[in-house]
C-alpha cells in the first residue's frame, strides 16, 4: 500500500495578516506559471484539492494545504515569484506578501518545479538565485514526464542537472515519480520534526 495523506484543511492569504502561524513544517511548490504545480499537488494528495487553469499569472495568493502523514505539515502553493506579467504595484504587493512567508522560517523545504520538457529556463534561473537567498533547501522536481519517452528520461536529466541533492521526475498526468517523491517529502517532515526536538543522549 502506498503512503497516503489525509487532507485537513486549506488557508488562503491574499495578505500578510492572513497567513497561517508558523506552527508545522512547510514545504513550499513553487516553479513558472503552468509548469503543473497545482496539478502536482493534486496527484500528491490524491484529491483535487488545488485549483489548476490553463491560464497563467491569475493567482495572487498563498494556499496552504494542510495534511496529515504521521504528523501534519502544509503544502505551499506559491505562484510564479517576480516574474508575472503584472502592474508594478500588484509586483510590489506580492512581494511583500511573499517576503513575510519566508520571514516566519516554518518552511523546511523548497520544491522548484521545472518543465522536464525544457529544463531551466531564464524565470527558473531567476528563481535559483531567490532560492539559493533562503534558509531551507531546494528539491528540484521535474514536471509533464509524459511528455517524454521514458527512454530519454535518463539522458535528458542527465544534461540538465549536475547537482548533488535528489531530483525527482514527475508526472500529474501519469503519476510517475509521485509515490517516490510522497515518501521522501514525509521522511523529510518527520526528520525536520526530530531535529527540531530536544536532544536526547
Ligand atoms: N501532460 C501533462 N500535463 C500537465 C501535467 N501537469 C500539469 N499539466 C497541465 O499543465 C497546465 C498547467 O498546470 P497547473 O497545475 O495549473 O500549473 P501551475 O500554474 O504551475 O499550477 C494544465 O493544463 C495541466 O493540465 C503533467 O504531468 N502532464
Ligand atoms: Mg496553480
Amino acid at each position: 500500500m502506498p503512503l497516503r495523506w489525509k487532507y485537513e484543511s486549506v488557508v488562503t492569504a491574499f495578505l500578510q495578516n492572513q497567513l497561517p502561524p508558523p506552527e508545522i513544517p512547510e514545504i513550499t511548490v513553487l516553479g513558472r506559471s503552468n509548469v503543473g504545480k497545482s496539478s502536482l499537488i493534486n496527484r500528491l494528495v490524491g484529491q483535487k484539492i488545488a485549483r489548476s487553469s490553463g491560464t497563467p499569472g491569475k493567482t495572487r495568493s498563498i494556499n496552504f494545504f494542510r495534511l496529515a502523514g504521521k504528523h501534519p505539515f502544509y503544502l505551499v502553493d506559491l505562484p510564479g515569484y517576480g516574474y508575472s506579467a503584472v502592474s508594478q504595484e500588484t509586483r510590489q504587493g506580492w512581494k511583500r506578501l511573499v517576503d513575510a512567508y519566508t520571514a516566519r522560517s516554518a518552511t523546511v523545504l523548497h520544491l522548484h518545479l521545472v518543465d522536464f520538457r525544457h529544463g531551466f529556463l531564464k524565470a527558473d534561473q531567476q528563481l535559483r538565485e531567490w532560492l539559493a537567498h533562503q534558509e531551507a533547501p531546494t528539491v528540484t522536481v521535474f514536471t509533464k514526464a509524459d511528455k517524454i519517452s521514458k527512454g530519454k528520461w535518463k539522458t535528458l536529466l542527465a544534461s540538465y542537472y549536475k547537482g548533488q541533492e535528489p531530483a525527482f521526475v514527475t508526472s500529474a498526468e501519469s503519476g510517475a515519480g509521485v509515490d517516490e517523491l510522497r515518501l521522501f517529502l514525509e521522511d523529510y517532515v518527520d526528520r525536520s520534526l526530530a531535529s527540531d526536538g530536544p536532544e536526547e543522549e
